[in-house]
């Protein structure tokens, strides 16, 4: 786990995100899908979208990117209680959208990217190594909730 001065660093920088979520949300969202494409596939509503200008134009994409950020920024808030928050979203993400965990993998580390772009100055190796493994708990637990709901991720 991290301790308290961790949590409290990871949540400072979250803080940083939440100064713009659209702006950081957009970003994360065609960073996925521009270096993961498979993990556009996967979306009904966003395959039609083919060049990065046609995604920073959707509206969709943004309020998407918007839910996953205000989605994972209220289980971070948790610190490690987030049991009743992940829940929901390891169900929907392993019995409806089947997202393998190495696509949260991939998204988590783009988010670690985004960030430390976003905000150079504030968000060092040593921040950055917090956050990684704030959001590899995140991964950890979806993934064992994932196998309670079937699904081997
Ligand atoms: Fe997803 N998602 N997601 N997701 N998601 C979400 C929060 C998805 C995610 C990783 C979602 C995804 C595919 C997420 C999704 C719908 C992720 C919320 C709150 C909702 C919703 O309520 O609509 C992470 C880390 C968080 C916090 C892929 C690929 C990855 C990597 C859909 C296809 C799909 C959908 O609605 O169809």
């Amino acid at each position: 786990g991290l301790s308290d001065n961790e949590w409290q660093h990871v949540l400072g920088i979250w803080a940083k995100v939440e100064s713009d979520i659209p702006a950081h949300g957009q970003e994360v969202m065609i960073r996925l899908f521009q270096v993961h494409p498979e993990t556009q596939s996967l979306f009904a509503k966003f395959k039609n979208l083919k060049t990065a200008d046609e995604m920073k134009s959707s509206d969709e994409l943004k309020k998407h990117g918007i839910t996953v950020l205000t989605a994972l920024g209220r289980i971070l808030k948790q610190k490690n209680n987030h049991e009743q928050e992940l829940k929901p979203l390891a169900e929907s993400h392993a019995t409806k959208h089947k997202i393998p965990v190495k696509y949260l993998e991939f998204i988590c580390e783009i988010i670690v990217k985004v960030i430390a772009e976003k905000h150079p100055a504030d968000f060092g190796a040593d921040s950055q190594a917090e956050m990684r493994k704030a959001l590899e708990l995140f991964r950890n637990s979806m993934a064992s909730k994932y196998k309670e709901f079937g699904f081997q991720g």
